[in-house]
This record gives structure tokens, C-alpha cells and sequence, in this order.
């Protein structure tokens, strides 16, 4: 095994824990056949590579990793509607298997690129054969439409090493005002379509019963 490898070993522990319980939260909300403010789950230890060009660009030496890098292990929770990132910040305010040590609302406050996304930074205590480590944990929540965004984004900036070039970025910005259109669209008819969905999972909970 590699250094690198058993430097991140804990990492990767903290990522699959978290997303265990987050899944474990949304699988309560579709038995309770309510509507669920978390669409799916991702999990991921940030590679080698990306942690070598992170450190370069932003000063951080490789000795300062752990508190330097927070998103060296990063979970991402992706919601239907706006409205609901606020149900999940509050439910992980609540729990008390981490402590929140920052957090960043790039949705009141979204970045010059167009993204937006609400971040909180968590100190997640790992348990090893060496006793409890505790890492940081970046968690990132957002919507539907403000995923796809920044997935888009992401790609073009690797493609253009974080180049973009100016049309590009300007059609980038129409979309991310498209897709914050969207959300705002999305949450006026919310209450329609969450109607609809939880008649759609109690007809799945009864058919699953049967
Ligand atoms: P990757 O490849 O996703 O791991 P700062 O607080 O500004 O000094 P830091 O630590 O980058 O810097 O924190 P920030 O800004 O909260 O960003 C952390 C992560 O949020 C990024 O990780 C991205 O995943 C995401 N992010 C932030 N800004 C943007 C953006 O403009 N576009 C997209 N698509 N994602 C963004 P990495 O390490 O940059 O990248």
C-alpha cells in the first residue's frame, strides 16, 4: 500500500459512513411515504493528482494536507428543489455524530463562475486500529438543476485548464441564470409535484406490502 494510500485510508471510511447515512435518511423519508429532500448521494476521496495540483495552486504544503485541504473526502447531496437544501442543512445541524466547522452558502452568495451550492465542512471522527481520527469532510448540497451545472462547468474548466475562454464562459453564465430560472420555476409548482410523488411512493409502499 502506498503512503498516499494509507494517508487517505481514513477518508474513504468517512465518505462511505456518510453516505450510508444519508441514504439511510432518504430511504426514511420514502417509507414514510413523504416527500424525500434528497435525491441521490455522492461520495468520493479526492485523487492523488488533484490533490497534488490543489496544493500548488493554493500554497498548501503537503505536510498541512489534513486541516489545509478540507475536501479531501467530499459527499455531495443533490435535492429536487431549493427549499429543500434548508430541510437538509437543518437535519445535519441536528446530528451528533460530526461537528460542523464551517459552512459556505455559494446560493445567497454564488461564486463569479455562476455556481451555486451550500457547503459545510464537517469533522467526521473515524474510528482505526489506532484509536479515533477525526478528518474533515466537505459536504456539498444543491439541486437538481444546479448539478448540472456545475458537473457541465467542471468538465470545461478541466478541458480548458481553468482557461474557459470568454464565449464559452459567457454562455456558461446564461445557463447558470437558466437553471437558477429553473429552480425558481420548480419551487412555485413544488407543492403540486410533491403531491404527485408521494402518491406515487405510498402506491410503491403498498405494492412492495403486497
Ligand atoms: P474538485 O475537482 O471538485 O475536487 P476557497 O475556499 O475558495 O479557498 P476551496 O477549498 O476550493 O477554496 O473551496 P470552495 O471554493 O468552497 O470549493 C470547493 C469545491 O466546490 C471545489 O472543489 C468544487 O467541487 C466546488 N466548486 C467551487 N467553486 C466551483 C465552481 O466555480 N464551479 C464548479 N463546477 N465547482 C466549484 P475543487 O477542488 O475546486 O474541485
Amino acid at each position: 500500500m502506498s503512503n498516499w494510500e494509507i494517508f487517505l485510508t481514513p477518508y474513504k471510511q468517512a465518505v462511505d459512513e456518510l453516505k450510508i447515512k444519508l441514504k439511510g435518511i432518504r430511504e426514511q423519508y420514502q417509507q414514510s411515504s413523504k416527500h424525500t429532500p434528497i435525491e441521490f448521494v455522492t461520495a468520493r476521496v479526492k485523487p492523488v493528482t488533484s490533490i497534488l495540483d490543489k496544493a500548488k495552486r493554493k500554497n498548501v504544503p503537503l505536510d498541512q494536507l489534513e486541516e489545509g485541504m478540507q475536501d479531501l473526502a467530499g459527499v455531495r447531496i443533490v435535492t429536487q428543489f431549493v427549499e429543500d437544501i434548508e430541510t437538509v442543512v437543518e437535519l445535519i445541524r441536528t446530528r451528533r455524530d460530526f461537528e460542523i466547522v464551517e459552512e459556505r452558502d455559494y446560493i445567497f452568495d454564488k461564486k463569479p463562475s455562476g455556481y451555486r451550492s451550500y457547503h459545510l465542512v464537517l469533522r467526521y471522527p473515524v474510528q482505526t486500529i489506532e484509536g479515533e481520527k477525526k478528518v474533515l469532510v466537505e459536504l456539498q448540497v444543491r439541486t437538481l438543476a444546479m448539478n448540472f451545472w456545475a458537473t457541465i462547468e467542471h468538465s470545461l474548466n478541466y478541458k480548458y485548464s481553468g482557461e474557459i475562454p470568454e464565449d464559452i464562459k459567457m454562455r456558461l453564465q446564461r445557463a447558470a441564470e437558466a437553471a437558477f430560472k429553473l429552480d425558481e420555476e420548480m419551487s412555485i409548482i413544488r407543492d403540486e409535484v410533491r403531491d404527485a410523488q408521494e402518491i406515487i411512493t405510498t402506491k410503491q409502499e403498498q405494492g412492495r406490502k403486497l
